[in-house]
């Protein structure tokens, strides 16, 4: 689905601001047909639960209602109309005035809905929302309903994250001529010295189309006619870790000598590959820093914010961190075109979080149910996460910092039923997608022995929490049991291996001379037993810290105020584990391929020789 632009032929009205809110058990029946019944405003983007200081909406658990007035510029006439939504978490139906327009499943991947003939230029319409945030054994991710002694639905779920909902993107109206681009994919090779630049564009009805590739300086290097080909670029700039370069794909789709539709794409060549036991960006070792991290604020919730975005940046930067995974969902395609703009390479996640009902007996302390089986985890769930991959893919396909897919986060995949469930899926993943390497985390209850599923992926991703949650505080025992553990993978499987994650709770401000958990200090060393043992696996690819910062999550006996394995605080001053893990990083970069940089001066230099060259 392509990201709404304003083009020469396209038009984009942003619809963020404050909409009327209310939950469904205050208003009345199809609260849609007229003005929403409410005093309370919310701000979109943002999740709804921590806005108004109300345990009732905090916890609240099925619909929401949003609501708006929008007026379409009256300059649309005749154009196509469209109204796009980034994400609504986790289920959406969308009514323009009185007829419901379109419904969405899944929180975190855009939808859109043609209004052309439901509106008219110049005119105004109400626009109102539902979002449910129920999550059930069919959806991804999954939860479970129960009801309490109150009669009112009760959600628990099987993830380590607070169940934020609500319009928590950008929301757009948009236009388009009547005759329109619909897709654009882009793939890139090298040939030595040459790139490939494949293009294949779909079109709304048969139109000729031509493109061309821009350089970052506005020289044209390669162009092209029709809705496929393959553009050759002598000498390119490559997208880098640590030294983005994007060119730029402008597309024209013609009616006779005219251009109808106008829209461009960035363009990053590199390859990715995976190789024996290494991880190749562009053809070399690649070796990943950084962590997983959450879209989470105070107040916000998983609102995207753009502030939070460039300062997060800055401190993946200031760490010197080449990446992160997009645990345990996708994230804001705003992130995404950041990572693409700044060099930053991303391991790019599904929302298939808690596939894992060990991990809901751990918690409950309840018998364990089987995690895949008709009343579980089933064929309906994995339906929703095809579609689910599906829209991730058609969304991010074209990203140069996307280098990996996650499928799945810690899946119970030493269970029974766990291979006929991923095996489907991760050959969808991969003829949705050729051209790069698919991963899922593995939990720590899946074993080099007993895990069902690391022969269909290409890297091992392994979270381990050898010192925290398995031999609690004794960074001794924990060295040894990690070490074994990652030498078996490694034996058995000849693939690159890398830690997802691997963290510990920490308290901004307690400390103690003696190492103890839940201290800055205690981090730091827990972080530097696990780096000293990665750095003696020869096929060890990377290192990515859990967490980034410290994240809200849903009340539970082990969570103080949310998960404190954070890096930096929630709200991003760093723990004394940050100097450390700069300092590790810093050393790495004589040690490891943690990057590719080069600087602008070369690139410069290298684009104004391949200029000369060409005339
Ligand atoms: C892992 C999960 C992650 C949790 C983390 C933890 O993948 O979502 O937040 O453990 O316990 O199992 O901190």
């Amino acid at each position: 689905m392509l990201k709404p632009l304003t083009t020469p032929t396209r038009d984009l009205l942003s619809l963020d601001g404050l909409w009327a809110f209310a939950l469904d058990t205050k208003v009345g029946p199809e609260p849609w047909k007229s003005r929403l019944d409410t005093h309370l405003e919310a701000a979109v983007p943002a999740s709804y639960n921590d806005l108004f200081a109300d345990q009732e909406i905090h916890d609240h658990v099925g619909l929401v209602w949003y609501q708006r007035t929008v007026r379409v510029p009256r300059g649309w006439a005749g154009e196509r109309v469209v109204l796009r939504f980034d994400a609504a978490t986790h289920a959406a139906a969308v009514y323009v005035d009185d007829t419901l327009v379109i419904k969405h499943d899944g929180g975190y991947t855009p939808f859109e809905a043609d209004l052309t003939d439901v509106v008219v230029a110049g005119e105004a319409f109400r626009l109102t929302v539902a979002v449910d945030n129920r999550l059930t054994n069919v959806t991804i991710p999954p939860g479970k309903l129960t009801v309490g002694p109150d009669g009112k639905e009760r959600q628990s779920y099987f993830h380590d994250f607070y169940n934020y909902a609500g319009l928590a993107r950008s929301v757009w109206l948009y236009s388009t001529p009547v005759t329109h681009l619909t897709d654009v994919t882009v793939t890139t090779e090298l040939d030595g010295g040459t790139a490939l630049v494949s293009y294949r564009l779909a079109t709304s009805e048969p139109a000729p189309a031509s493109v061309q590739l821009v350089d970052e300086s506005g020289i044209t290097v390669a162009s092209g006619e029709g809705h496929a080909g393959t553009l050759r670029v002598e000498d390119p700039v490559l997208w880098r870790p640590g030294a983005a370069y994007l060119y730029r794909l402008e597309i024209e789709i013609h009616d006779g000598a005219r251009p109808v539709d106008v829209y461009e794409l960035p363009v990053g060549i590199r390859t990715v590959a995976v190789e024996g036991d290494q991880f190749l960006i562009n053809g070399e070792p690649f070796y990943f820093t950084g962590f997983g991290k959450h879209e989470d604020s105070a107040i916000r919730g998983k609102g995207h914010d753009n502030a939070y975005l460039v300062h997060d940046f800055r401190l993946l930067d200031w760490t010197g961190a080449n990446s992160f995974r997009t645990s345990h969902y996708p994230y804001a395609e705003e992130v995404l075109e950041f990572a693409d703009r700044h060099g930053i390479v991303v391991i790019d996640e599904t929302a298939a979080v808690g596939l894992n009902l060990a991990v809901e007996a751990g918690l409950t302390g309840q018998p364990p149910r089987p995690t895949f089986s008709s009343e579980t985890i089933n064929d309906q769930t994995q339906a929703a996460h095809a579609q689910h991959l599906r829209e991730l893919i058609e969304r991010d396909k074209n990203h140069p910092s996307v280098v990996m897919w996650c499928v799945a986060n810690e899946p119970s995949t030493n269970e029974d039923g766990a291979r006929e469930y991923f095996e489907p899926l991760i050959s969808l993943t991969r003829e949705l997608d050729p051209t790069r390497p698919v991963t899922m985390t593995t939990v720590i209850f899946a074993t080099c022995e007993t895990d069902r599923t690391a022969d269909l992926i290409d890297v091992i991703s392994l979270n381990r929490y050898y010192g925290w949650y398995v031999a609690t505080g004794d960074l001794e025992t924990a060295e040894k049991l990690l070490e074994a553990d990652l030498r078996g993978w490694a034996a058995k499987y000849g693939k690159p291996i890398m830690m997802s994650e691997y963290g510990a709770d920490t308290i901004a401000g307690l400390h103690s001379v003696t190492s103890t958990p839940w201290t800055e200090e205690f981090q730091a060393d827990f972080l530097a037993m696990n780096h000293r043992v990665f750095d003696r696996i020869p096929s060890f690819v990377g290192e990515q810290v859990w967490n980034f910062a410290d994240f809200g999550t849903g009340a539970a006996i082990h969570r103080v105020d949310g998960n404190k394995k954070g890096v930096f605080t929630r709200d991003r001053k760093p723990k004394a584990a940050a100097f450390a893990l700069r300092e590790r990083w810093k050393d790495l970069r004589g040690r490891k391929p943690v990057t590719q940089e080069i600087s602008r001066q070369e690139i410069s230099r290298q684009r104004s020789h391949d200029v000369a060259a060409q005339h």
